[in-house]
């Protein structure tokens, strides 16, 4: 499996889970600004949505959404266990809610100001949730690691960057503490040159 991502983006929670699964994988980098890959390709003729994740499947197709991704690599590790419905519907939350509204921040930092506190409030709603949901959990899903924690530390990763106030998230700031220590996200964090 080849995957096509730009550091610490969202394409990190497949990149994540290549790690923790031990999946076999190559990655290559994409210039988000320019579309153009680590190799000079026109990232258009990969991915002709232009946006990472596109992950190149081992029988060649192209697979995008990271709903689509995360789905196939769960999958293709028999990786959800418990309620798949549940499962997808945090997947969809996290996609649709967490990763598309803290993810417009970023186009947004000389926005107008009632736009910006607009979309903070509606997250802090978000996050008042996942924070709930998080308490005396170890994990967002089940018992074990899933692509759930995967895809939502790559967007609570954001969150200091775009100034969404992580501190008022005593359950977030415990989850994300214990989720750092983790060797593969510490791995795939070195891999995209995101800590040193
Ligand atoms: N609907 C897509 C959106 C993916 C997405 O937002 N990718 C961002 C990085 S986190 C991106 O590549 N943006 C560049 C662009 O839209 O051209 C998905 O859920 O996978």
């Amino acid at each position: 499996m080849k995957l096509y991502y730009s550091p610490g983006a969202c394409s990190m929670a497949s990149h994540i889970l290549f790690n923790e699964w031990d999946i076999a994988y190559t990655v290559e980098s994409v210039d988000l600004r320019t579309h153009k890959t680590e190799k000079g390709e026109d990232f258009y003729k990969i991915n002709p949505k232009g946006y990472v994740p596109a992950l190149i499947l081992d029988n060649g197709h192209t697979l995008t959404e990271n709903i689509a991704v995360l789905s196939y690599l769960s999958d293709s590790k028999g990786a959800v266990k418990g309620d798949r419905y549940q499962f997808l519907e945090w997947l969809a939350f996290i996609s649709t809610e967490l990763h598309k509204g803290i993810g417009s921040l970023f186009g947004y930092s000389n926005g107008p100001q009632e736009v910006v506190q607009g979309i903070k409030d509606k997250v802090a709603k978000r996050l008042n949730l996942v924070n709930d949901h998080l308490a005396g959990k170890e994990f967002v899903f089940g018992d074990a690691f899933s692509a759930l924690d995967a895809y939502l530390v790559t967007v609570l990763n954001w969150c200091p960057k775009v100034k969404v106030d992580l501190s008022p998230y005593k359950y977030i700031n415990e989850y994300l503490k214990r989720m750092m220590f983790r060797p593969s996200i510490q791995k795939t964090l070195q891999q995209e040159g995101l800590v040193k």
